[in-house]
């Protein structure tokens, strides 16, 4: 039986590429966390029990442990989702995002070249390389120009997966993945924010008690979201191709956060409209509703300056079309699929703490 190592499993990708490939394949999986205070199994806890999955420690900034476990796994695939994620806090944290995001992905491929050369390495790139975008969409063939830590991070990923692949014959790629979301999405992306803020707000009005508004930063900006789930499935197709090459996995739609707002707001069954602009643009609840539900309070969200970044990627449109041609990928949500699960996934989960 094939062994396959994938990291970052109590996140979104990594969750899912586990549930994805116990169900659709006969693999040994060796899920790979890091060690924490407090440890965080709730994305991966259904597959504990499972006798084809195995819980192993490895830390993207410490060689040794990534080292001890592709020696003693020998995979035939390292799926590599671990990172840290959040482009908001590569500015504050520009040192520890370059190491786990560059350097952790040279201590992957030097553990393979070293102890698993034949295994297929598939690491985890973004549409924020892209950053300062010089056309629309975005394909393969356009320039790397990142306007974050983490986009100059993946972006020093891909040019050494690259080397890797040319230096050493391994068949090793990196994605070109636009944004992609879930119930499963962390809390401080701007989708999950929009939609545990909306959970919020209708407990409130529920119980009769005055909301806080939910916060937001940069209304304009402009993201080709899709649901992880079609993501997963489009990287297993990419891993397995016959020859290593890189694909933008994407939506081809763009909205902007605003759009996202709007559409969540109506599957909340939330009446509402934006007033003022720039900074004192605002949302809020129709005064019918007010008079109806006796509200507390109206303002549903705000613009808050310290979500703006100090740099922005103003606008990504993904071209998919040559993922969808080569790899027989088909992506299955659409966007409005999309926003109508989170928001009624967090609705239902109203006895979590968040
Ligand atoms: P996520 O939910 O934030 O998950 C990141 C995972 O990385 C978590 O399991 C985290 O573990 C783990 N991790 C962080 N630092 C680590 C370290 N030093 N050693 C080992 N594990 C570490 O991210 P995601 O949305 O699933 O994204 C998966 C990958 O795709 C990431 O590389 C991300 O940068 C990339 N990506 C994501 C998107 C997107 O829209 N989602 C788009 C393009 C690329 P803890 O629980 O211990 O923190
Ligand atoms: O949800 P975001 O934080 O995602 P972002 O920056 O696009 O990055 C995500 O997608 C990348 C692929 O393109 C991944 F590589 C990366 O790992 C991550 O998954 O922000 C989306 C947009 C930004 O323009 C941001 O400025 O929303 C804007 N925004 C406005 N207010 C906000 C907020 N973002 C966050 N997180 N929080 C806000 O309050």
């Amino acid at each position: 039986m094939k062994n396959v190592i994938i990291t970052g499993i109590s996140g979104q990708d990594g969750s899912y590429m586990v549930d994805y490939l116990i169900e659709n394949t006969n693999l040994n999986i060796f899920g790979a966390v890091r060690r924490l205070s407090k440890p965080n199994y709730f994305n991966f806890q259904q597959h504990l029990n499972n006798k084809r999955f195995n819980l192993v420690t490895l830390d993207l900034s410490d060689s040794q442990s990534i080292d001890n476990v592709v020696r003693e796994v020998k995979p035939d695939y390292f799926i590599n989702f671990a990172a840290q994620s959040f482009v908001g806090a590569s500015w504050q944290i520009p040192e520890q995002t370059f190491d786990v995001d560059a350097v952790g992905v040279i201590r992957c491929l030097e553990a393979i070249r070293r102890h698993a050369p034949k295994c297929r390495f598939y690491n985890a790139g973004s549409s924020e390389e892209f950053g300062d975008v010089k056309y629309c969409p975005q394909d393969e063939k356009h320039p790397l120009s990142p306007r974050s830590p983490y986009g100059a991070a993946k972006a020093s990923a891909r040019h050494i997966v690259k080397v890797y692949r040319e230096s050493y014959n391994l068949f090793a790629i990196q994605g070109y993945l636009f944004n992609h979301e879930s119930p499963r999405r962390g809390e401080e992306f701007v989708t999950r924010k929009i939609t545990l803020g909306i959970r919020k707000i209708l407990k409130a009005i529920k119980n009769k008690e005055p909301f806080a508004p939910i916060e937001l930063g940069n209304l304009d900006a402009k993201r080709d979201w899709s649901h992880a789930l079609d993501f997963v499935d489009g990287v297993w197709k990419m891993i397995n191709q016959e020859s290593p090459k890189e694909f933008v996995l994407s939506s081809n739609e763009t909205h902007t956060v605003r759009e996202f707002i709007n559409v969540a707001f109506k599957y909340a069954n939330l009446d509402a409209s934006w007033h003022g602009n720039g900074l004192s643009e605002e949302l809020s609840v129709h005064n019918h509703l007010i008079e109806e539900h006796d509200l507390k309070s109206s303002v549903l969200v705000r613009i808050n300056p310290q979500f703006f970044r100090p740099a922005e990627v103003d606008i990504l449109l993904g071209d998919s079309t040559l993922a969808r041609a080569k790899l027989g990928w088909q992506p299955k949500y659409s966007f409005t699929d999309l926003v109508k699960e989170m928001v009624e996934s967090d609705m239902a989960n109203e006895c979590q703490n968040t």
